[in-house]
């Protein structure tokens, strides 16, 4: 077998030792949190670019405000909100191009419509309804709910990109929590080994659910591990829009080049986990009040301020612009034929198995035996 390394690497006792001590991994920055910033780093983008981040921003959030409101009136059957990880959605997502590939959770909302995605699909997405999907991958978007299950997919479809030449990258979207999956360490593993165009991106916003990062890993960063599997790690201050949309152009460069890239954005989820879910059983109002002052469209602006660019930026304008968006997307989704019941046996196989089909004929017989059991069915999940 081939020596990796050099025979001049050193030997002895205590040579083949490697600890956490070794390790220091920083935090990629270019706009501080009081707004003031490192003119040679900014990003070379113009001015209507630098704006645009902007609005992309407020979007975000004013898009999750409106979902969560829709949700709490009974009309989503959950959502996922992305509020405090703008600038990590945000900046990443406008790093991406024409044919890139997005394999997400949910947490990217402006991402997805960055790639195409329209707001009627998300709004039937998170109603449950399934042809929301195939919308979406007709985008080269798509949501896996089933934690880091699309990270191998993301090393495959790379992998098909190589294959076929193409000039594009697969970004996986995912959090601090699916970095502790069996697939994770599978898709950078194989990832590296066959070096395909892929760009790996986590936001860490600190929790998985109820887990702290703390309780996540005994590594002192996500970012070191990309190392382990031969691949390029950057860390970046995942509430620097700018940092960001760096971080992911050179990651993407990379992973063009031959060499996948691991992204840890460090960031810090601000709503709940899901509108399901409480998180002031499980973390302090203190660190989230800590958290609120890094917001990071207030450092954005910040930073535009200081730069003269923010005096054409009307940002109550922008928000009337997104809820009006908003509004037709909505009906747009209002008016998406209900689905049928039989669906939800049908849709997984193109030819339904032995079992499902059983199910089905057994649940067709009792709604003839008690036909009012319709009235109980709502044909179009609103949550
Ligand atoms: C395989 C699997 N196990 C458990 C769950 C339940 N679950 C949903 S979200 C989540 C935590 C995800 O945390 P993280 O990866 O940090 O992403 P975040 O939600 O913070 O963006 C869990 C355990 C799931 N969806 N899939
Ligand atoms: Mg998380």
């Amino acid at each position: 077998m081939a020596e990796r390394e050099p025979s001049e690497s050193p030997t002895g006792p205590q040579a083949g030792r490697i600890s956490q001590a070794d390790i220091e991994v920083g935090r990629a920055r270019i706009v501080r949190p009081d707004g003031s910033h490192d003119a040679d780093a900014v990003p070379d983008l113009d001015d209507q670019q630098l704006q645009d981040l902007y609005r992309w921003m407020v979007l975000e959030r004013t898009f999750d405000e409106r979902m969560v409101s829709l949700q709490r009136r009974g009309e989503l059957g959950t959502y996922a909100s992305g509020r405090g990880q703008e600038a990590s959605i945000v900046g990443s997502g406008y790093a991406l191009e024409g044919d890139d590939w997005l394999l997400g959770t949910g947490r990217e909302a402006a991402a997805m419509l960055l790639r195409g995605v329209s707001i009627r699909d998300l709004v039937l997405f998170w109603r449950g309804v399934g042809d929301a999907a195939k919308f979406m991958a007709e985008e080269n978007a798509m949501i896996a709910i089933s934690i880091g299950s699309q990270l191998p997919m993301t090393t495959g479809a790379a992998w098909g990109m190589a294959l076929d030449d193409a000039e594009s990258v697969v970004a996986a979207y995912f959090g601090d929590g699916a970095t502790s999956t069996g697939t994770f360490h599978e898709a950078l593993n194989f990832a590296g080994v066959l070096g395909v165009p892929a760009v790996f991106f986590c936001q860490n916003n600190q929790y998985a659910i109820s887990t702290p990062f703390e309780k996540q890993t005994r590594a002192g960063t996500l970012a070191q591990r990309a190392v382990g599997y031969g691949i390029e790690g950057i860390r970046v201050d995942g509430n620097d829009v700018l940092a960001v949309y760096e971080a992911m152009r050179e990651a993407r460069a990379l992973a063009r080049g031959g060499t996948p890239a691991f992204v840890e954005s460090v960031t810090y989820r601000m709503d709940a986990h899901t509108t399901s879910d409480d998180p002031t059983r499980y973390r302090d109002e203190s660190e989230v009040e800590e958290w609120e002052r890094r917001d990071p469209i207030d450092r954005y602006e910040a930073f535009l301020r200081s730069k003269g660019l923010f005096g054409e930026v009307d940002r109550e304008g922008i928000v009337e612009e997104v809820e009006a968006e908003f509004r037709a997307g909505l009906e747009a989704a209002d008016d998406y034929p209900e689905g049928d019941v039989e669906a939800v046996f049908e849709y997984l196989y193109a030819e339904l198995p032995p079992n499902l089909e059983e199910q089905l004929a057994a649940f067709e017989a009792l709604l003839e035996e008690r036909p009012e059991i319709n009235d109980y069915i709502e044909r179009r999940p609103k949550g």
